[in-house]
């Protein structure tokens, strides 16, 4: 184990699989010190009833280039670019591991180790708090691991202590095509780990050839159902089906353990439905994670401009692709209108994007002055990006960690409180976030 001192870390080449083809967007590399953005008090959770509420943080929001699209206006004060906040806490960045290719995603162990999938070799790892890796765990079915598609995510299995089982993503390798598939097993440990008894317990449908926008990300809630967020394939086939009911691209579905249908799912009620099916109109949800009264929560990576912070209800409807807060890439408009009928606004976006992927809501005692706030890994944006929520808006805006420059694909609460990130690079790093 190493620890950073932060002014010495070596930039890495991060020739990471790009998320989009999307541009770096204008970062002015100005620090919140340099631009004179005084610290903001943190406030207190918003679900602590009769504790005074501190002031809400107030200035200029965190340097960012002119939005894209400029004459898209948001829905309500407060949607994009709120104050800039500064934790007060004074951070430690300690390299756990390395030599990861691509890692995708965390999860922790019972005794602390965690899982960590390395998205283009299709590779999981058991890997120590001292950052002794496994060899790779054994039994996994193959990826299709062009693009963006590969291993994914991985989660712990509530019964983890009695099943041993252990759950994960991945681009399904298909006759015509591939499509995200969940499949769950057990996990053997030991010097040589493998896994035991696959199965896969959910098919994204239909099946395309695409290489983008496979979602991917898993959140188990305490009354044992699984959210998986699902991508639109971003070619224009598959964009279209964010908003039909048939198709499971573009949406978050909620299943069992098992990969049956929980009987209280929103669209049972319609035949011509995916009975999975949570909400639809997303593009590609990279982010997903459960705030402290369990409710869901996502983050999906927008086109050029329009990253969107939501809280996926059931039976809603999210607007992608009629509704949103980005063009394409060429500069082309996708949507007429930012605003429809019938559709739900995002909590929070950005313009331009952060290129989310990762994220925990900060429930830990290592930063008290964290507690409730939102962690977002940064790809583009290389930064860890934090968000303070007061009553369901976002009220304060940081970049961590801009100083690694870093694409960062993942970030986990620990079960000591601190937060884990993954670098996304060829030489992919798993870094533990503590007080000084
Ligand atoms: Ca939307």
């Amino acid at each position: 184990m190493r620890i950073l001192s932060m002014p010495l870390i070596v930039a890495t080449l991060l020739v990471g699989c790009r998320e989009d083809p999307e541009p770096t967007p204008p970062d002015s590399g100005v620090s919140l010190q340099d631009a004179g953005v005084p610290p903001q008090d943190s406030g207190v959770p918003d679900d602590d009833a009769g504790v005074p509420e501190d002031p809400l943080p107030s200035g200029p929001p965190v340097p960012q280039g002119p939005p894209n699209v400029p004459e898209f206006k948001p829905a309500f004060p407060g949607q994009t670019r709120v104050p800039a906040i500064q934790t007060k806490t004074p951070i430690q960045v300690t390299e756990i591991a390395s030599g990861f290719r691509n890692p995708w995603a965390i999860a922790f162990l019972p005794d602390q180790r965690m899982l960590v999938t390395e998205k283009a070799t299709g590779s999981l790892y058991i890997v120590t708090q001292q950052g002794a890796k496994s060899p790779a765990v054994s039994g996994l079915p193959a990826v299709d691991a062009r693009g963006q598609g590969g291993l994914l995510d991985v989660e712990v299995g509530p019964d983890h202590a009695q099943s041993q089982l252990i759950y994960w993503t991945y681009s399904e390798p298909r006759q015509g095509g591939n499509g995200l598939a969940v499949a769950r097993a057990r996990l053997v440990d030991g010097a040589q780990p493998r896994v035991e008894n696959v199965q896969v317990i959910f098919r994204m449908m239909p099946t395309l050839e695409s290489t983008l926008h496979s979602g991917g990300r898993m959140v188990f809630t305490p009354d044992g159902k699984l959210f998986v967020t699902l991508g639109e394939r971003s070619i224009l086939q598959g964009r279209v089906q964010a908003q039909d009911v048939k198709s499971h691209f573009g949406k978050v579905v909620r299943i069992n353990p098992d990969g049956t249908v929980p009987q209280d799912n929103p669209y049972l009620n319609n035949p011509q439905a995916k009975p999975e099916i949570w909400s639809v109109g997303h593009r590609n949800v990279l982010s997903a994670a459960l705030d402290s009264q369990n409710r869901l929560w996502t983050v999906e990576m927008g086109p050029q401009g329009g990253d969107e912070l939501n809280r996926p209800e059931a039976g809603k409807d999210y607007g992608w692709p009629t509704i949103g807060y980005g063009e394409d890439y060429s500069g082309a408009p996708i949507h007429e209108s930012p605003q429809a009928p019938g559709m739900e606004q995002p909590v929070y976006y950005w313009d331009p994007v952060i290129a989310p992927s990762g994220m925990t809501i900060y429930s830990g005692t290592l930063f008290p002055e964290w507690r409730n706030n939102m962690f977002i890994g940064g790809l583009s944006s290389k930064a860890l990006v934090r968000l303070m929520v007061r009553n369901d808006r976002v009220v304060g805006e940081e970049h961590l960690l801009k100083n690694l420059d870093s694409r960062i694909r993942e970030v986990v609460q620990g079960p000591d409180g601190a937060l884990y990130l993954l670098t996304d690079a060829t030489n992919g790093k798993v870094l533990k976030v503590t007080p000084r």
